[in-house]
């Protein structure tokens, strides 16, 4: 992933539920006794044309709507916060506004990941590394364990919270979920002196851009437009990314890459996650994670926990149940990036 936590969604679901997250993010080193570095330096999500801008404002308003601090700025506030961004006429497709989101920001997703082992470690949790699950018993409807290369596992829940393949996991029970998996490319720069304290994100040119506290720049773009599990790095996204943010940040052109990488997103029809139950007794859903998936990881980990504990949905995951692909109540997320809508 590329570290970015934020809550600027657009559906109030998403809003939200995210809006969460980033509470819980905010107290984690304290909670986990563990520094992972969260730094809330703002998130811009630049516009480049009215239609775009015009969406901007809708996305501030419902934000605002549900208490999370977003409003939309124009090119001198913008020039403030990004002074070496080029806000002339001069790129092809000129900043025109940007939806600016304060408490966003990025972390250290290996302190993250960390921070959680550890401390799930100390309550008792048993995690199994380099084990894979090679089949889900099922009997008259119902999870009894779980196949895998260290042996058998008695339990009557199992928990999908895979990532890239959590179709193939799915098929281990007969399950089917509108899910396409996708590569995702990232990567980032030699260390540059710190020049750039803000996230900036242009849906219409395709990228995203963070200086990380090692000085690297972290950049993405869309999704590849085609499915696979290939983890393969190309030379066509770098092209095409480096064209977009130079066109912003013409002064970036000497600085090389240092390193590229890819990842697997498990895309749904409405670019939002399926988190619950599901019509095998004992097989629970978290998946579904597309491009969105870090910044979730509190406030899914703590709502399915209340939700296996309780055997109740809490509210606030209700509405990404797996039933709305049959009943039509989808949450059309178009707050989500790195995808094309
Ligand atoms: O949701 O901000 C985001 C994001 C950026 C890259 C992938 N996801």
């Amino acid at each position: 992933n590329t570290t970015i936590i934020r809550s600027n969604y657009l559906t109030p679901e998403g809003i939200l539920f995210y809006d969460e997250s980033v509470k819980l993010y905010e107290n984690l080193s304290h909670e986990l006794d563990f520094n992972v570095m969260f730094s809330q330096r703002g998130h811009l999500t630049l516009a480049h044309n009215d239609s775009s801008l015009r969406t901007m404002r809708w996305r501030a308003e419902v934000n605002q709507l549900q208490g999370v601090n977003s409003s939309v700025i124009g090119p001198a506030e913008i020039k403030k916060l990004v002074p070496y961004m080029d806000l002339s006429d001069h790129p092809r497709y000129p900043v025109v506004g940007a939806l600016y989101h304060p408490p966003g920001g990025i972390i250290r997703h290996d302190a993250v990941v960390w921070g959680y082992a550890h401390e799930a470690d100390r309550l008792g949790v048993h995690i199994h590394q380099k084990t894979e699950v090679m089949g889900i018993n099922v009997e008259q409807g119902r999870v009894t364990g779980g196949e895998t290369t260290q042996g058998l596992i008695k339990t009557g829940t199992v928990l999908n919270a895979t990532a890239g393949w959590c179709t193939l996991i799915a098929n281990m029970v007969d399950l089917p979920l509108p899910i396409e998996t996708r590569p995702l490319q990232a990567c980032v720069t030699e260390p540059l002196k710190p020049f750039l304290d803000v996230v900036i994100v242009s849906g219409t040119l395709h990228f995203y851009l963070s200086q990380s506290d090692r000085g690297e720049l972290v950049m993405g773009a869309e999704v590849d437009p085609f499915t696979s599990y290939s983890l393969d790095s190309t030379l066509t996204f770098i092209e095409g990314l480096a064209g977009h943010v130079l066109e912003l940040f013409p002064s970036l052109a000497p600085v090389r890459i240092l390193r590229q990488w890819a990842g697997l997103c498990d895309m749904t029809p409405d670019y939002s996650p399926i988190m619950g139950f599901t019509p095998v007794q004992g097989f629970l859903l978290d998946v579904g994670w597309g491009t969105y998936g870090f910044k979730a990881g509190p406030v899914s980990g703590k709502r399915m926990a209340e939700l296996i504990a309780s055997g109740r949905t809490p509210d606030l995951i209700a509405p990404f149940n797996y039933e709305r692909f049959f009943s039509g109540k989808l949450v059309g997320e178009k707050g989500a990036a790195a995808v094309g809508h």
